[in-house]
């Protein structure tokens, strides 16, 4: 079999190509310090540092600052969008929405998400319906989330997995004809569009994450985008506690601000985006060229008509491949590297809704599916080519020695 640049074996003078052990058989790691999913992208740090500089000169550190206001006004022209209103984090952000658009009883959400989806409804009493995934786009099914739809139903939160748009066209008609509200986890979808469309102009609103592990990151941070006036002015007074000037509160409200210096790292990604994506893209190909052939290692597509961020490496570990996504997780982290199952187990399989919907897994069929499948590699700029090839490597030589990879899972069990 060929192996890819950078495998961790040496040639022997005889020619043939000596496979260093692997760390589950007993071999050194091939990695001295961890490689993990979602190291951050820091962007020009002297522009950085100048920014911060900046800040503490002027004595300005939070409530709607300079910088978060630059912010806010960037991400409003990158998206295409009237209003952005920046926050502290997206789950903060995903409940600010939620409570402005008046969602209240049951919403309809997928299972296969982080968990802060979920917990930003439950956190305020609201009941996440959860609804299952086509197993083509990993985002919410239409047909089944049809039939979800009850007089108690108050809306609907898609989320753009990994970046690709949900079924956009059918949730907003799903939506009006149902008078419901509709709202967009985009935590993942920064950067992406749909049809010539960016992402952040769907739904009533849409969320972003800048969390450290996106790839345009505020150290913490996330965001609200909408096109409606109204709705925009309700989320920047709740957003800052319900305040509309001094000593005057209007609305129950919370502090979901963003400070000066997770602008200012915002800010300073943004100006380097365009490298962030094209390093995204170079890893992501590289990881297509070197395990798509592998049998069972379906990777998850971007559709080149759109834009992408290629935030995400993800494969399904099919049935068809010689170990299984836990094997292969198991053989990466002797390794040092640290790959993902995102969203293992799924929401549904985690507290509080593993007890409140104990039998909710037999409607999530594709949902459990792909939890027990997905397989998400580390990249990012934090990643080169070199790692990606030795990390090829391994995940190939385990597939070539599955059943002695599958004798040492077996004596580590
Ligand atoms: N909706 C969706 C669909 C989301 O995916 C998320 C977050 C949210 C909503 C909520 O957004 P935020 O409220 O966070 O803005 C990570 C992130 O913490 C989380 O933001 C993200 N999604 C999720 C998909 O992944 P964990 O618990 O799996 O990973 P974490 O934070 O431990 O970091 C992953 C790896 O990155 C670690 O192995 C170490 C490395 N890392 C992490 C940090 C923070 C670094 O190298 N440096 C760092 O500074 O959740």
């Amino acid at each position: 079999m060929e192996f890819p640049r950078g495998l961790s074996g040496e040639i022997m003078p005889n020619g043939k190509t000596h496979l260093r052990e692997l760390a589950i058989r007993g071999g050194e790691p091939a990695f001295a310090a961890p490689l993990h999913v979602g190291r951050p992208n820091i962007g020009d740090r002297h522009q950085l540092l100048a920014r911060i500089n900046q800040m503490l000169d002027r004595r300005w550190l939070t409530n709607a600052g300079p910088f978060v206001q630059e912010f806010e006004e960037k991400i409003c022209s990158y998206v295409g969008v009237k209003h952005c209103i920046a926050m502290c984090n997206a789950t903060i952000a995903l409940e600010i929405a939620i409570r402005a658009l008046g969602l209240k009883d049951e919403v309809i959400v997928p299972s296969f998400t982080f968990i802060a989806t979920a917990h930003a409804l439950q956190w305020q009493e609201i009941t996440p319906v959860f609804c299952d995934i086509d197993p083509n786009t990993h985002c919410l099914d239409v047909r089944a989330l049809e039939k979800m739809i009850t007089p108690r139903t108050s809306g609907i939160i898609g989320v753009h997995v990994w970046g690709r748009a949900c079924n956009l066209d059918a949730l907003e008609s799903m939506a009006r004809n149902n008078g419901l509200k509709l709202l967009f986890d985009a935590a993942h979808a920064f950067g992406c569009s749909h049809q010539g469309k960016m992402i952040g102009n769907f739904g009533e609103a849409e969320v972003y994450s800048f969390h450290a592990t996106k790839f345009l990151n505020s150290f913490e941070g996330g965001a609200v985008v909408t096109n409606d006036d109204q709705l925009a002015a309700k989320i920047r007074l709740m957003t800052n506690f319900g305040f509309a000037g001094y000593d005057n509160v209007v609305y129950i409200g919370t502090n979901g601000k963003m400070s000066e210096a997770s602008a200012a790292m915002g800010l300073t990604g943004l100006e380097s985006i365009d490298s962030f994506i094209s390093v995204n893209h170079r890893n992501y190909k590289q990881y297509a060229k070197l395990l798509s052939h592998l049998p069972g290692f379906k990777m998850v597509e971007y559709d080149s008509a759109n834009r992408c961020n290629y935030q995400y490496v993800v494969f399904e570990v099919t049935t068809e491949s010689p170990l299984s996504r836990d094997e292969l997780i198991e053989v990466l982290r002797k390794e040092n590297v640290l790959a993902r199952k995102y969203f293992y187990p799924g929401c549904h399989r985690m507290e509080p809704y593993r007890s409140k919907f104990p039998g909710a897994g037999e409607l999530l069929p594709n949902t459990e599916r792909l939890c027990h499948d997905v397989l998400v590699l580390p990249t990012g700029t934090a990643v080169g080519v070199d790692e990606i090839s030795s990390v090829a490597a391994i995940i190939c030589q385990a597939i070539a020695q599955a059943d002695l990879v599958k004798q040492s899972l077996g004596r580590h069990a």
